[in-house]
């Protein structure tokens, strides 16, 4: 199974070590295309491709992939493209949120019913939010 991870990459770096760990989990369901997400070293500034490089490469990965996996707590443009961009694809996709108080997560992502959103509060929640998303 092909899983494409979407995570806050320019709109903040501070859940980066949290994506590390859902990478490490969704890598015993399948394979992960987007593992640079949680690469500690990308910065704010930049990796070595262009930017319409990046955009290519991430969307033909997202076109390929079986399923996304998006954490959403941080909010992000990218994010939210790449969500739309699985949308039109029809492609099976988590949303997984920890709540915060005076936050909410859009009415765009609870409220469209083709995505599947789930909210946790600590990482111990996912391996069984995983294993019945991914069915494995
Ligand atoms: O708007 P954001 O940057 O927060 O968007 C993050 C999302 O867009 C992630 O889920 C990624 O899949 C994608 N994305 C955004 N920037 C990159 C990137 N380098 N490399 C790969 N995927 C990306 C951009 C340069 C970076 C090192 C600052």
């Amino acid at each position: 199974m092909k899983i494409y991870f979407a995570g806050a990459i320019r709109a903040g770096r501070t859940d980066a070590e949290l994506y590390a760990k859902i990478i490490a989990l969704l890598k015993e369901h399948g394979e992960v295309l987007t593992e640079h997400v949680a690469n500690a070293n990308l910065t704010t500034r930049g990796e070595e491709l262009s930017e319409e490089q990046i955009f290519n490469r991430d969307a033909s990965w997202l076109a390929s992939s079986d399923v996304i996996v998006a954490e959403v707590t941080q909010p992000s443009l990218g994010v939210g493209f790449e969500l739309f961009l699985g949308h039109t694809l029809g492609k099976p996709t988590l949303c997984l949120y920890r709540e915060q108080e005076g936050k909410r997560l859009s009415a765009i992502i609870t409220g469209n019913k083709s995505l599947t959103v789930r909210k946790y509060k600590v990482p111990e929640e996912l391996p069984a939010i995983f294993k019945e998303f991914l069915k494995v």
